[in-house]
């Protein structure tokens, strides 16, 4: 080979091994390229979003899908007959606090003694050690949110509304929270973003009381000339928007919420963080006010129910439910969301305020077929509106399975592969997917410290001191100094105290309530509605 033969040669073989490189360079890319899609779809589907939407005292009768006929609820609806509409699913509380904080750590509520309706200004009542379904999934690589109402305590103790407020939502697991801090008819009515009072003006600040007045301030009682909505019992505090709340705030005037704004408000909140974290796994609490006192519809929803404000912010919160379906839909993000739709606790007619409730009500029925409603014991207090809901995934179905929200921590935890679990939180996956209708044995409830217990179809209601009926609500709260026994198989609105016709059963209901009850925090308080 001469020297110009060797060069050439030289420069062919470069040549060759630069093709051959670049041709192995692209073979891998593409196979990582493929590779990493296939991963993506596997993690796609093995880490679903997960969205739970929670409603502030809405009564199982209260849906088209478990019976109502004089209210329209075809947004929920569709989610009912299209996924699991559960017949027997439970908050596992009466009231707001001690149902969220079950649902959210998955512990029964009557195991922390602080779980009870909650001040504005009441300290934080969840570890922030303790697991939760956001920190369980943050475990998982989920970005984690909640939009809307609290009402588990914020701080430690004499919170300043004019700094960020610490602990709180995004210290138990939350990325990011869009709250309000307790309830629409308790102060401060502002919301509060990652800890922050939204809008606040520093020259202008919050001071919140929930004993006595501020010197000059307006309040519920002496000044009826201001009040759009007039107090029934309780909420005669400070004056905001017109309405008398619990409590007394000062300052803040620009950082006031809109009231009836607020379901449009956190609406938006939680599209727009669906919209941002639609790329990454998300799991979203979105928890309505709606239907809690006091019921202040947006304008466009007065009037549509023919059943006073009661009547239209259920009509209105069923319109958030479908606005915020589409936002899913438009996203694409369907067919890889879990939803599950459900109740803090049941009914409540008159809770507070003059605001035809009652009147208006006609032949509607919130706690369908159940007895008693918000604060009680008996059925309607807890058993309420369950279903879930994933597009292509469940199929159809209408589940007798019994469930509690304290049930979804490990349920969930099962879904995305994660190994934790709570003792009083059932695993019951296959039963929230429709795949199953095995659900718990059996299920303590609670209403204001008191507890019940369910097994199969029976359900025993220890006796309990106390009025029977609370005057205020006119709500039955299932106190009775005899115990009570009744088989729901037949008795769905527990007209039928079995207790003295079968010995047997009462005694077997006795001994398994009592060894699962144990004695933990047994001291009644009673239910004090002023
Ligand atoms: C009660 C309130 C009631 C409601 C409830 C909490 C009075 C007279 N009544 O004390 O209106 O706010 O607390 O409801 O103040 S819950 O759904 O958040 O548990
Ligand atoms: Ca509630």
């Amino acid at each position: 080979m001469g020297p110009n033969k060797m060069i050439k040669f030289m420069k062919l073989k470069s040549l060759s091994i630069i093709v051959v490189a670049s041709v192995l360079t692209v073979i891998s890319y593409s196979c990582k390229n493929q590779k990493s899609k296939v991963e993506k779809t596997k993690d796609k589907s093995s880490k679903p979003n997960i969205v739970v939407i929670y409603t502030d005292d809405l009564g199982y009768g209260d849906i088209g899908a478990n019976g109502a006929t004089e209210i329209k609820t075809p947004n929920i609806d569709a989610l009912a007959n299209e996924g699991v509409r559960f017949t027997n699913g439970y908050a596992s509380s009466a009231t707001c606090t001690p149902s969220r904080y079950a649902l959210l750590t998955g512990v029964y509520p009557w195991r922390n003694k602080r779980a009870k309706i909650l001040p504005g200004t009441a300290p934080l009542i969840i570890d922030t050690t303790q697991m939760t379904i956001p920190r369980m999934l943050n475990g998982q690589g989920y970005h984690t949110g909640i939009v809307g109402k609290w009402h588990l305590g914020l701080g430690t103790g004499n919170v300043n509304w004019n700094e960020t407020i610490s602990p709180g939502p995004n210290e138990v697991g939350f990325n990011y929270s869009y709250i309000m801090a307790a309830t629409q008819d308790r102060v401060p009515t502002v919301y509060i973003e990652n800890g922050d009072v939204v809008g606040l003006d520093p020259n202008d600040p919050i001071e919140i009381d929930y004993k006595n007045n501020f010197e000059g301030q307006s309040n519920g009682v002496d000044n009826p000339e201001l009040l759009t909505m007039k107090w029934h019992h309780g909420h005669n505090s400070s004056i905001i928007n017109g309405i008398p709340r619990i409590g007394y705030m000062k300052g803040g005037e620009a950082a006031k919420w809109s009231d009836v704004d607020m379901a449009d408000h956190f609406l938006k909140g939680a599209q727009d963080y669906v919209k941002k974290h639609k790329d990454e796994p998300f799991f979203l609490y979105y928890a309505l006010q709606q239907p809690h006192v006091p019921r202040t519809p947006h304008p466009r929803f007065v009037g549509t129910s023919g059943m006073g404000p009661r009547g239209d912010v259920i009509v209105e919160a069923d319109w958030m439910v479908g606005e915020f379906m589409k936002t899913l839909e438009e996203e694409g993000l369907l067919e890889n969301t879990l939803i599950v739709f459900t109740s803090d606790n049941g009914p409540v007619l008159n809770d507070g305020y003059y605001d035809d409730a009652v009147e208006k009500l006609g032949d509607h029925t919130p706690a369908g077929p159940f007895r008693g409603g918000k604060y009680s014991l008996f059925e309607a207090g807890t058993h309420v509106p369950f279903i879930t809901y994933w597009k292509g995934k469940i199929q159809p179905v209408v589940s007798d399975a019994l469930v509690c929200q304290m049930d979804l921590l490990s349920s969930i935890a099962k879904l995305v592969d994660s190994d934790v679990r709570v003792d009083d939180s059932e695993e019951l996956l296959n039963a929230f997917l429709g795949e199953s209708k095995d659900g718990r044995k059996d299920l303590i409830i609670e209403a204001t410290t008191r507890t019940a217990y369910r097994n199969g179809d029976w359900v025993l209601i220890p006796p309990f001191k106390g009025p029977a009926l609370n005057k205020h609500v006119n709500i039955e709260l299932g106190n009775s100094k005899k115990f009570q026994l009744y088989n729901l198989k037949d008795d769905l609105g527990q007209q039928n105290n079995l207790a003295k016709y079968n010995p047997e059963k009462l005694d077997e209901m006795i001994k398994l309530y009592t060894a699962k009850r144990g004695t933990a925090n047994t001291k009644v308080e009673q239910l004090e509605l002023k």
